[in-house]
C-alpha cells in the first residue's frame, strides 16, 4: 500500500513536471524591462510575470531599467528580482539624487525582502542599457517599457562608450528586435506614461524610433483587473507580489496596464489580442492621436475575446505558474 502510494505520487509529480516543463522549441527572447516602479502596483505584477516566463524558458531577462525618482524604486525592483532568484540582474536608474518618497509599496517591499541595489548605488540607466544591448546578437532584443520614456530617450541620444562604438540610435537599430510600450490611449487620448512627467521624451522616442513598436494603450489594461481578493487567496503571503498588492490597496484589484504589455511582448497577439496598424502621433503635451496608414512600424492592441481570459492568464503568471 505504501509502495503504491509512493508510485502514485511520483507519477503525479512527474506528470505535473512534464506539464510545466519549459518549452525549448524556441530560444528564450532576450528582454530588457524599463519600469517606473513607484506610483502604481502593476509594475510589480509585470516584473513577476517576466520571472515566470524566464523560469518557463520563454525569456532571458537581461536587466531592468528603473525610470523613477522614487527613493525605493530600485531597491524594490532588486528585492523582487532577488526573491525570484535573480539578484545578480543589472539594474540601471534614471535618477540617483533629489529622490522623493511617494510610493505606497516600494519601501515595504524593500524592507521585507533582501536586496543589494538602491537608487543611490545603482548604475546609470544609459550605461546599463548600452552594455546589455551591445552584448546581444543583432536584431534580438525586445525592450518593454512600462513607465515614462526618459531613459529610452537618453539611450537613443547616447554617444559611443566602452560598451560600443555605436551611438544610441545605431546601437538600437543593430541590436533591438522590437519595442513593446505601455503608453497612450487609442485611438486618441492622453495617458500618464506619455504626458507625465516627461512628455518631451515621448515625442522624441516616437519620432526617433524606426523599428516595430506595439502600444498597449490605457483602454486595454483598464478592462483587466488583477490582484483582487481571489488573487490574495492563491498568492503566498511570503511573496513581494503579495506585499506590493497588499500595501497598494489591500487587494481591491487594480488595472493591468503593464502586464498587458509584457503578455503581448512574450506571447504575441494570439489568442488574446488583435492589432491596428497605423501611426501614433504625440503632441508636445503628451496627448496622442492615431493616424491609420498601411506603411508603418506602429500598431496598437485591441482585446480579442474576453478580458476575463486575459485576467486569468496574467494572474497565473503573476503567481509564478505557467
Ligand atoms: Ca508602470
Amino acid at each position: 500500500m505504501r509502495i503504491s502510494f509512493f508510485l502514485l505520487t511520483t507519477l503525479l509529480f512527474r506528470g505535473l513536471s512534464f506539464i510545466s516543463s519549459p518549452d525549448f522549441a524556441q530560444p528564450p527572447v532576450p528582454v530588457i524591462l524599463d519600469t517606473d516602479m513607484d506610483s502604481d502596483v502593476d509594475d510589480v505584477g509585470a516584473l513577476a510575470m517576466l520571472h515566470a516566463y524566464e523560469r518557463a524558458g520563454k525569456v532571458n531577462i537581461l536587466g531592468v531599467i528603473v525610470t523613477s525618482d522614487e527613493v525605493n524604486s530600485a531597491a524594490c525592483t532588486d528585492a523582487i528580482n532577488t526573491f525570484f532568484g535573480r539578484g545578480t540582474l543589472p539594474i540601471g536608474v534614471s535618477q540617483r539624487d533629489s529622490l522623493k518618497s511617494f510610493s505606497k509599496y516600494t519601501q515595504a517591499v524593500a524592507q521585507a525582502f533582501p536586496h543589494q541595489i538602491t537608487n543611490r548605488t545603482a548604475e546609470a540607466a544609459t550605461s546599463v542599457y548600452r552594455r546589455l544591448l551591445a552584448a546581444q546578437p543583432d536584431g534580438s532584443v525586445v525592450i518593454i517599457t512600462i513607465g515614462h520614456l526618459t531613459s529610452l530617450s537618453r539611450l537613443l541620444h547616447s554617444g559611443p562608450d566602452a560598451a560600443s562604438p555605436l551611438d544610441g540610435r545605431a546601437l538600437v537599430a543593430r541590436k533591438v528586435k522590437r519595442w513593446s510600450c505601455m503608453g497612450g490611449q487609442f485611438p486618441n487620448g492622453k495617458e500618464a506614461n506619455f504626458y507625465r512627467p516627461d512628455p518631451a521624451s515621448t515625442v522624441d522616442c516616437l519620432s526617433t524610433w524606426t523599428l516595430p513598436v506595439t502600444f498597449a494603450g490605457w483602454e486595454v489594461g483598464q478592462q483587466i483587473v488583477t490582484g483582487g481578493s481571489a488573487f490574495r487567496e492563491r498568492c503566498s503571503a511570503q511573496s513581494p507580489v503579495y506585499r506590493g498588492y497588499e500595501q497598494y490597496n489591500g487587494f481591491q484589484g487594480r488595472a493591468s496596464w503593464d502586464q498587458v504589455a509584457v503578455l503581448e511582448a512574450v506571447e504575441g497577439l494570439e489568442p488574446y489580442f488583435s492589432a491596428e496598424n497605423g501611426q501614433c502621433v504625440v503632441a508636445a503635451d503628451g496627448s496622442n492621436q492615431w493616424q491609420p496608414t498601411s506603411q508603418t512600424n506602429h500598431r496598437y492592441l485591441k482585446i480579442k475575446g474576453s478580458p476575463e481570459a486575459i485576467q486569468k492568464r496574467i494572474e497565473t503568471l503573476m503567481l509564478g505558474g505557467w
